[in-house]
């Protein structure tokens, strides 16, 4: 299925999907999300795919935001709804069950921001520039930039961020530990793919528990989260996987993760 405003392709068990709207920088309007959503699903339904990327097309933007002119024809009820249909977009890569990489590669503002940070990390180029600039349109981040970046970066930095709408460089976000690595734009997509075809080599049934047990933990008190970890420990011990990774370990091989239940 191909898309107006996004390129979605899927090989070597890694699925790529790029925000294509460059003459707008990318801009995230109401088309774009309409296909994001539908590709995430049918990144979802391909028990194939273990890892998924996410970039933008062009070498300027990565996103530069939702789109500004659809903005100023909504209504303010309409620009709600336009605000939760992002947020559930975004939690759709969140729930995703296999890992998201978010490769920036130019301008990450407002959505593109929200955007990189509901992915599970981040690599940027040298050239990338995050920031939530909305309080320089008189708005506040709606695509739950707000919550995300000060669970990830701290509520004070997510503050400052917030309030001045100052944008900051690659280093800067990889100092706040928003960015797991800054590359050499021409470098990037290599790192990124390289890190994504370590993580497919893993066990889908590994890696689907890690994912949810980071995320539901981290979103719960300690204790709770150790909880959810222990049971879906428990679940991981029943796959088949874990039968060859231990089985492969003490055969001195290499494992080869089948992805099964049983
Ligand atoms: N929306 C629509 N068009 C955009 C956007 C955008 N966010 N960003 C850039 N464009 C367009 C420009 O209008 C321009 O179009 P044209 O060539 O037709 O004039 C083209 O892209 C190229 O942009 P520039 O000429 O401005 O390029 P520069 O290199 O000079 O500047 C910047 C690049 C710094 C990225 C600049 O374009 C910019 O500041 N863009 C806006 C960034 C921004 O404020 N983003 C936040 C948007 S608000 C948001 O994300 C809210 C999320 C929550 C919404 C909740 C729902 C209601």
């Amino acid at each position: 299925m191909s898309f107006e405003n996004i390129i979605l392709t899927m090989e070597n068990n890694i699925a790529l999907i790029q925000f294509n709207r460059p003459k707008a920088l990318n801009a995230l309007n109401n088309a774009m999300f309409d296909d994001l959503d539908q590709a995430l699903d049918q990144v979802q339904a391909d028990p194939e795919i273990r890892v998924l990327v996410l970039t933008g097309a062009g070498d300027k933007a990565f996103v530069a935001g939702a789109d500004i002119v659809e903005l100023t024809k909504m209504t303010p009820l309409q620009g709600k709804y336009f605000s939760r249909k992002g947020q559930k977009v975004f939690s759709k890569i969140e729930d995703l069950p296999i890992p998201a990489i978010a490769a920036v590669n130019g301008f990450a503002l407002g959505g593109g921001s929200e955007a990189a940070l509901a992915c599970d990390f981040i690599y940027a180029s040298e050239k990338a520039v995050f920031g939530l600039p909305e309080i320089n349109l008189g708005l506040i981040p709606g695509f739950g930039g707000t919550q995300r970046l000060a669970r990830i970066v701290g509520s004070n930095r997510a503050r400052e961020m917030v309030f001045t709408g100052k944008n900051i460089t690659a280093s800067q976000a990889f100092e706040f530990g928003m960015v797991n690595q800054v590359c050499a734009p021409e470098d990037l997509m290599d790192a990124v793919m390289k890190t994504a075809g370590t993580i497919a080599a893993k066990g889908r049934v590994a890696l689907r528990a890690a994912k949810e047990v980071i995320h539901n933990g981290t979103n719960a008190d300690l204790e709770t989260g150790c909880r959810i970890e222990n049971d879906a420990f428990g679940l991981t011990m029943a796959s088949a996987d874990a039968k060859e990774g231990t089985s492969a370990f003490l055969e001195k091989r290499k494992p080869v993760f089948t992805g099964g239940l049983n």
